[in-house]
């Protein structure tokens, strides 16, 4: 089709019904997409039955749930980020900040709430590497933050979370740490493995017709929060992970890859009460403090909660 004829057939498409007020910003995005899409569609010659097995798709993509792990798959996750740290630049918001990273569709309200300590895996992955996490939050220039909240939840030893997986205790490998006027958090846990999209999802079945894979190098997310700053949302990723630089959720930046220590002498198994060789990674969160005319550091989306 002539651009021409794309453009009249386009304008009579997007034309506001009398009496009806649209929400501006609504309509000029979605007849923005529209628009991209139709140009697609003419470019490609995009036949029935690829336009019908696209619906399809995202109707089943939506069945499964799986909107939330399309997103961080085809980027869109990580672009938000940048996004919002264009602004936050823009604004000369402080740069000494831990780095934000993705939050994924696996977060869970609710867990246990410790103060300055915790176990939080459930102690039934007798074969995982034990790990103990600690740091302080710190402001950017250093100094402790009082009363700040630590969430952390990662997988266990087999890529999984649990909650979405019920073969797990519920909120094993997840809790909510408070510190006290010291910003010290610490917590034991077991080391996680990579997540990987399941075998026959939706966002696999795309990735691989993208030639691309769906897994994830091993990491721990967290949120991290304080009277006064800028809610942080991130994650660290485990040091010598293979796909550390291959995250199919593009989540990976510097300053996210702390050193892991391994640890096998007897008397510091012994000291941290495990039965075996044991990791200790070592990570302080930096915060930046609140300023109006920011976006959001609170992402509104829809969470489980158990
Ligand atoms: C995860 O564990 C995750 O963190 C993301 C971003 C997507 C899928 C699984
Ligand atoms: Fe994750």
């Amino acid at each position: 089709m002539q651009a021409k004829e794309l453009d009249a057939l386009l304008a009579r498409f997007t034309q506001v019904t009398p009496g009806k007020t649209p929400n501006p910003r609504v309509k000029a995005i979605v007849d923005r997409i529209v628009r991209d899409l139709f140009v697609t569609m003419n470019e490609f010659d995009v036949t029935p039955d690829e336009f019908w097995t696209a619906c399809n798709y995202l109707t089943e993509l939506g069945k499964n749930n799986e909107a939330g792990l399309l997103a961080p798959g085809l980027g869109f996750e990580h672009f938000l980020d940048l996004l919002v740290e264009e602004r936050e630049s823009a604004a000369g918001l402080n740069e000494n900040g831990t780095p934000r990273t993705i939050e994924g569709p696996l977060y869970v309200v609710g867990a246990p709430v410790h103060q300055g300590s915790a176990r939080i895996d459930d102690g039934l992955d007798t074969e995982a590497e034990p790990l103990f996490m600690s740091g302080v939050v710190r402001d950017a220039s250093g100094k402790p933050v009082p009363h700040a909240v630590v969430e952390v939840w990662h997988a266990n030893s087999k890529g999984n979370y649990s909650i979405f997986d019920s073969s797990q205790t519920p909120f094993n490998n997840r809790g909510t740490i408070q510190t006290g006027a010291d910003g010290r958090y610490s917590f034991q846990s077991i080391m996680p493995s990579g997540y990987a999209c399941p075998p026959g999802s939706s966002t696999l079945q795309l990735l691989e017709l993208l030639g691309r894979h769906g897994a994830r190098p091993a990491h721990i997310h967290f949120f991290v929060s304080a009277p006064g700053y800028r809610k942080l949302t991130t994650q660290i990723n485990i040091m010598g992970d293979p796909l550390i630089d291959d995250d199919f959720a593009f989540a990976t930046r510097d300053g996210l890859v702390p050193d892991v220590r391994r640890i096998d002498d007897p008397a510091a198994m012994e000291a941290r009460g495990v039965n075996r060789p044991f990791a200790e990674i070592a990570f302080d969160f930096r915060l930046v403090e609140a300023r109006d005319g920011l976006p959001t550091d609170v992402v509104e989306r829809p969470r489980v909660s158990a």
